[in-house]
């Protein structure tokens, strides 16, 4: 079936996503997310300028030649733009075969896996009583695990309104205040949240890594799921030494963009969990590439799934972890109420559990009508600067 049209959307349901609609000639359609947070229009333009030309026409059907065609047919390979734009394509293909097929997309991935995924949400606050309070408020409503952060130690949960203005908000971190803070607060959350309760942590790429090595060590009594992001993402002799000195379970990868970039922490097993995303990391067929690689040394997925994902990126994402043998746990942020409206997801959340939908494709729509109405604000993520002024990882 030969694809007809191609419409790439940057609209604004509660904050920015860039949504591809595929449109055969038979009139099926194919949704893809390439959100890339802070560079929505970057995104757009590689595909409106550069790919949408060169894919009326073509066949529908060949999702894994036409990623080629992106990929390496590009020359230039990789890159967060070019991945994302290459993921809205290949999703979008993904949901047009499933829906021509009539089944849900897992089917095509070879049936489910699980009866559901187990999911962690975020639990965050200014100090330590906050924090436990929001991880309780998520217990309750039937999560297992909770993601802890200390927004004192740095860590602005939702840019606050002065950063609607278009430029970034910027907070204040120091390394010495954080690794002080957060051993209090799991020690907090271990005696007030029970020893069954998966307690995660991300560290954002913000230490060097004797402080990841400290942190990681201090943090052993209290069992996390996962320390993530201690160190930054390419320093690789920086996880070793974490590796060697910690038995806290680590996870990274959701700034990486190919399977090759995996490599190193993925053969090395310094890491536990991988967490590269459908959306930035070339689709579907990319994704299920990682998760069987990363199987070859027992390294489980924890893809990547902020509110900046959007609801297709995030449901094909739950496709797979339905599907894939080496599925550890999936991110939940939830939703933006204007952003379910914008996408009517099927996924279902039951006690803890994620499910994707049944109906046939992903399990998402789009009202591009509304879309219209709810155009691209320019927002950027936050940023962060030590206490002298001197820029730093946020
Ligand atoms: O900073 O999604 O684990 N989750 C995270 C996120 C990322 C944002 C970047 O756009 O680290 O909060
Ligand atoms: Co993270």
């Amino acid at each position: 079936m030969r694809i007809e049209n191609v419409n790439v959307v940057v609209s604004h349901p509660g904050r920015n996503y860039l949504t591809v609609v595929v449109r055969t000639v038979d009139g099926t359609i194919g949704l893809g997310d390439g959100t890339l947070n802070g560079r929505e229009l970057a995104v757009a333009a590689y595909l409106r300028d550069h790919v949408v030309p060169t894919l009326i026409g073509r066949s529908a059907d060949r999702i894994e030649d036409t990623w080629q065609f992106l990929y390496r047919g590009a020359y230039w390979r990789g890159g967060p733009v070019a991945m994302a734009a290459i993921a809205a394509i290949d999703t979008a293909l993904w949901d047009i075969k499933a829906k021509q097929l009539g089944v849900p997309l897992y089917q095509l991935l070879g049936g489910r896996s699980r009866d559901g995924c187990l999911s962690y949400g975020h639990a965050s606050g200014r100090d330590a009583s906050e924090v436990i309070d929001s991880a309780l408020a998520l217990i309750e409503s039937g999560f297992s695990a909770v993601r802890l952060q200390l927004g004192l130690a740095g860590e602005p949960r939702e840019a606050p309104a002065g950063s609607r203005g278009g430029m970034p908000y910027e907070s204040r971190w120091d390394a010495a205040t954080y690794m002080r803070q957060l051993p209090r607060l799991f020690e907090r959350a271990r005696a007030e949240l029970g020893s069954e309760v998966h307690l995660l942590h991300d560290a954002h790429h913000r230490l060097r890594p004797v402080e990841a090595v400290r942190l990681a060590r201090d943090l052993e009594p209290y069992r996390l799921f996962w320390f993530e992001d201690p160190v930054q993402a390419d320093n690789y002799d920086g996880l070793r030494l974490i590796r060697a000195q910690s038995s806290t379970a680590l996870a990274a990868g959701e700034v990486l963009t190919t399977i090759a970039q995996t490599r190193t922490i993925v053969q090395e097993q310094l890491i536990d969990y991988v967490r590269t995303s459908v959306t930035h990391a070339g689709g579907v067929t990319a994704l299920r590439r990682i998760a069987d690689f990363a199987s070859v040394y027992q390294v489980r997925t924890g893809f990547h799934g902020p509110d900046d994902i959007s609801p297709i990126g995030f449901s094909a994402a739950l496709h797979l972890a339905y599907s894939v043998h080496n599925f550890g746990i999936q991110e939940y942020a939830g939703y933006d109420p204007l952003a379910l409206e914008a996408f009517s997801p099927q996924f279902m959340f039951d006690n803890g559990f994620l499910r994707p939908g049944e109906t046939p494709g992903l399990g998402v729509d789009f009202d591009e009508v509304t879309a219209r109405d709810q155009p691209y604000e320019r927002e950027y993520l936050p940023i962060n600067r030590l206490i002298d002024g001197t820029l730093h990882e946020w």
